[in-house]
């Protein structure tokens, strides 16, 4: 092994220093009992039909979405790691109705934990990349026993969040609130290792990423913003885009944090009810504090992203705008 590798446990100790959280390591040891959970799942969705993962699991979570083999497998990994580890207080899950707490006689610990344990898991039968999304807040100072409430904060409050993209390599991708570094699993040593250190969104951009078959379902800003996008250099933007749709929010936000983008899922008529298809939680917010201090912006067209104030549903849904900081700006003029 490069002894001069800086892998994540050696990077969090390091920022721990710097940010001043818990100087006992508690905070360090929960990033590593997630990025446990993200090795797990790395393994085995590494080795996909070998594994006998892939396919349905015949239920549905809270929201009625279908769950896969791997939904499922990859929600048992994450609560495995953080029930067991003394960190974490209570989660909230995609996978699960409510809000999680410790069983008895396991030790809580400073943090609650939001996650997504495998984004774009519609991917996952035909090998196209999947993720996890997670947020970090700080628990009840006061040791009780976290309840939905807790959750309920605007995402100006996570202490950190990330996401663990299972692509041709696996990459552990994290803001502790200062800057955003990309750590890639090396496999042979089973630990991640510090290779995008400092990732910046270009300001500019011409590539955008919105599944286009909505089109018809679109608020007016949304329709003139892509019309206006398609019609190149001969229309109002004066330039040529390039489109992108990998179905998985984790790719499409590491595409935008390595090469610039936006990513759009926005309100249309068929979700307005609900408000929006993405959640606040464990997609918007999370997603949102990544791509903030990696330079860029995360409106919902109307508001900042990390500004919207919870109703207490952990699977509240969002309206997400997401991406380099001057098309966002662009798509939020268009709708004022
Ligand atoms: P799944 O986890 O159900 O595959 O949904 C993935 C997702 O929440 C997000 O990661 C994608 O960007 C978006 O939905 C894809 O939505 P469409 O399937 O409507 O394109």
């Amino acid at each position: 092994m490069d002894t001069q590798a800086i892998t994540l446990s050696r990077f969090i100790i390091d920022e721990q220093r710097k940010l001043g959280h818990s100087a006992d390591g508690e905070f360090g040891g929960l990033i590593n009992d997630i990025a446990i959970a993200c090795k797990g799942v790395a393994a085995l969705v590494g080795k996909g039909a070998l594994a006998g993962v892939l396919g349905v699991a015949g239920s549905e979570n809270a929201m009625g979405d279908a769950q896969k083999k791997m939904d499922l497998i990859a929600n048992d990994l994450f609560i495995d790691a953080l029930e067991n580890n003394g960190h974490c207080a209570g989660m909230a899950s995609e996978e699960l109705d409510e809000i999680l707490t410790l069983p008895d006689g396991k030790i809580r610990g400073s943090y609650l934990v939001s996650f997504d344990p495998l984004d774009g898991s519609s991917n996952m039968d035909i090998n196209i990349d999947v993720g996890a999304i997670f947020s970090i807040m700080k628990a009840p100072e006061n040791g009780t026993e976290p309840v939905a409430a807790d959750f309920a904060r605007p995402g100006v409050e996570q202490i950190a969040a990330g996401y663990c993209l299972y692509g041709p390599s696996s990459m552990f991708v994290l803001t502790t609130g200062a800057g955003v570094n990309g750590f890639t699993l090396d496999t042979s040593i089973g630990e991640f290792i510090l290779t995008h250190p400092d990732m910046k969104i270009p300001k500019d951009t011409n590539e955008f990423a919105i599944n286009a078959s909505n089109q018809r379902h679109w608020e007016p800003a949304i329709q003139r913003y892509i019309a206006d996008c398609q019609a190149g250099e001969t229309g109002s933007l004066n330039k040529n885009y390039n489109m992108r749709w990998v179905a998985a929010m984790v790719g499409e936000i590491h595409r935008i944090l390595c090469r610039g983008g936006v990513f759009l899922y926005p309100i249309d008529e068929r979700n307005r009810e609900a408000g929006g298809k993405l959640r606040l939680l464990y997609e918007g917010n999370p997603m949102a504090m990544l791509v903030e201090q990696a330079g860029g912006a995360a409106s919902t067209g109307y508001e900042r992203i990390m500004e919207v104030m919870p109703n207490g549903d952990p699977h509240q849904r969002i309206a997400v705008i997401m991406g380099s900081k001057t098309e966002v700006e662009t798509i939020i003029g268009y709708h004022s």
